[in-house]
């Protein structure tokens, strides 16, 4: 088997230790940081998410799974980032109310600050009036929000129509992205940008801050 299967292998059964262990191996073998992400780890989440949708593994395994993803990215990060880049500006980041799943948000975070720019990560379960104060309080020029249910994507039109009462939304461009959501949505909630992952968001924040 090869390194990044294995990598891939020990993540879907939780294997956080033995992903710690396999990932620097793997960069130290010379595999591109972007073949492990996409070939072992996100490869193997996709795998764990079809399980859980036939009913083959329950919560506690995905969510174990879950903290073995977060332990390879982790050590992945630095690979990730571009080196001596200048800040550009800053974007508050956050799941959306209603909505825990951060791994997807951990992965943009990680591209944003790739890209020089500042986070502020809100984390998950974000009321769309938090995102707008922290952009306030924060001078954010972009505000990013994930979602991974189709029962929390609205809370995303939230987050639009509370900018604009804030009379913020002029200043600001809103992302949106997670597995359900489509430009089509984007469009019709009236937000700025979808972007269907990490790497593409942040190379459109990149732009709108350039
Ligand atoms: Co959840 N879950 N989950 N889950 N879970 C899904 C999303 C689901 C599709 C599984 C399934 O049925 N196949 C399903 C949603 C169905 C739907 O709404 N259509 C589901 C469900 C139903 C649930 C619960 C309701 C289950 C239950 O309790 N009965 C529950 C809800 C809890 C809640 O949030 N209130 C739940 C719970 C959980 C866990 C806690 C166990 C765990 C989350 C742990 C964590 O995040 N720390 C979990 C997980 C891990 C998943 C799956 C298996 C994997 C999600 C993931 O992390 N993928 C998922 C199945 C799947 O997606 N195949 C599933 C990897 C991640 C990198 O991808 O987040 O899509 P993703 O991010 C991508 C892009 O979408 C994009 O960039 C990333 C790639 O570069 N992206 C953005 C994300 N955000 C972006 C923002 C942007 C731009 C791009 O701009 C701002």
């Amino acid at each position: 088997m090869s390194i990044v299967a294995e990598i891939s292998t020990a993540m879907q059964k939780g294997k956080a230790k033995q992903v710690k262990e396999l990932v620097p191996k793997a960069l130290e073998e010379g595999i591109s940081a972007k073949v492990i992400l996409e070939e072992g780890l996100l490869a193997g989440m996709n795998i764990v998410g079809e399980k859980f949708k036939n009913n083959e593994v329950f919560v506690p395994e995905v969510l174990v799974a879950a903290r073995a993803m977060n332990a390879g990215t982790e050590i992945l990060k630095p690979y990730m980032t571009e080196a001596g880049v200048e800040p550009l500006g800053k974007a508050c980041l956050g799941t959306v109310k209603g909505d825990l799943h951060d791994i997807g948000k951990n992965l943009v975070r990680m591209m944003l600050e790739g890209k020089g720019i500042e986070v502020i990560d809100l984390g998950v379960d974000v009321a769309p009036e938090t995102f707008v104060k922290a952009a306030i309080d924060n001078n954010c020029s972009i505000i990013a929000c994930s979602a991974l249910l189709t029962t929390t994507m609205p809370a995303m039109g939230e987050v639009v129509e509370q900018a604009k009462a804030a009379g913020i939304r002029d200043k600001v461009k809103i992302m949106v992205g997670g597995a359900p959501v489509t430009d089509k949505f984007r469009e019709a909630i009236g937000a700025d940008a979808y972007t269907p992952d990490a790497a593409t968001a942040a190379a459109v924040a990149a732009s709108f801050l350039a």
